[in-house]
């Protein structure tokens, strides 16, 4: 299939972002600010959320509403700016569950999300009422309405994701992951009609966790199956640099699974959908054993104007990478691509 995507399709195609919480958001956030807001789809890991104290959860959903809105704490990385905490006092008094912490701002989010799910509607729906109510113009979506869930196989058990990541705080060593329920659910309507869209510009998988993250989505068949045949050129932005993970617990969980940590296995993690590779300066040395193009740049996002170039350079390389339709399809004919 053909990567040609037109002039104009270039100038004013839709970019559709991939992305977990916190280190996707950034990005996200770089493109919000970059493209017009309305040329900019989101789709968003759900393989975190969970039920707890009664209310539906959804981390990462929440940190790219939060971090779109310009309402996120900047600090923790989860949550909202200006954050109070009377709620989990109060119920630490009660004896309570408070291991993961609902801030009293953030409850809102939690408490309306749980009664549009309640009254049938869908996470989708939800998304797009709050995106509304934040003054977001991007189209933010789950990755599917469907219940997918993380699950970390560690020595001599299972830990849902949430009391793995926040509970144990990432310490137990990694020997598998499962989503759950990711064979049988369908990727958003939304999601599946954007990856088929000739005139989309790109698709970029942001600096996320790959396992953790993007995980849940390539471990959905029609996800994988779509993004593979997608017309736009797929961009990875590696979340490695110079063999640590910029934030979280990428690099320790590789080491867990016997993956080495550098770009290589990035770039093997997304063979066959990845149509470009965007690496860190500091890993210049490591961009002609890769198999793809490459982008060497500042991959690093400390504030708002490194969010803004890593986005503009990201867009560029991928009208680049879409431009050279002659090299992706001869690597496609070389057997690169999967389904
Ligand atoms: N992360 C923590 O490390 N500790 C928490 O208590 C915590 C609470 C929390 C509440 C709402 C929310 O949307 C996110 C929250 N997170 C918390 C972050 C979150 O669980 C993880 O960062 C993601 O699931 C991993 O992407």
């Amino acid at each position: 299939m053909s990567k040609r995507v037109s002039k104009a399709a270039r100038s004013t195609g839709n970019v559709l972002a991939i992305c977990g919480g916190v280190g996707g958001g950034k990005l996200a956030l770089g493109l919000y600010l970059t493209l017009a807001p309305q040329r900019l789809i989101v789709a968003v890991n759900t393989g975190d959320d969970f039920e707890h104290l009664g209310l539906s959860i959804s981390p990462d959903v929440d940190t790219v509403l939060y971090t779109l809105a310009g309402v996120a704490d900047r600090e923790r990385g989860w949550g909202r700016a200006r954050e109070t905490w009377n709620f989990m006092a109060a119920l630490g008094e009660m004896g309570g569950e408070t291991w993961f912490q609902l801030g009293d701002r953030d409850l809102a989010i939690h408490v309306e999300r749980t009664r549009f799910l309640r009254e049938g509607k869908t996470l989708s729906d939800f998304i797009a009422h709050a995106a509304r109510q934040l003054g977001i113009s991007a189209r933010i979506m789950p990755m599917t309405d469907d219940n997918v869930r993380t699950f970390v196989e560690i020595d001599g058990g299972e830990l849902p994701f949430q009391r793995y990541f926040v509970e144990r705080r990432c310490a137990p060593a990694v020997r598998a992951l499962r989503f759950a329920g990711a064979e049988r659910a369908r990727p958003t309507t939304k999601l599946l009609e954007t990856l088929a869209d000739p005139a989309l510009r790109a698709v970029v998988i942001c600096p996320s966790n790959p396992y953790l993250s993007i995980g849940p989505f390539l471990a959905m068949p029609e996800l994988r199956q779509a993004l593979a045949h997608s017309r736009a050129p797929v961009i990875v932005v590696s979340p490695i640099i110079a063999g640590q993970a910029v934030k979280g617990p990428t690099a320790k969980i590789m080491t867990e699974l016997g993956i080495p940590v550098t770009n290589e296995s990035i770039a093997a993690r997304y063979r066959g959908l990845a149509d470009g590779l965007v690496i860190d300066n500091r890993d210049s040395n490591e961009a002609a054993g890769l198999d793809l193009p490459v982008l060497v740049t500042r991959t690093r996002m400390l504030d708002l104007a490194d969010r803004k170039r890593l986005a503009q350079e990201v867009i560029t390389f991928a009208d680049e990478v879409a431009a050279r339709e002659n090299a992706v399809s001869s690597r496609r004919h070389a057997g690169g691509r999967r389904a």
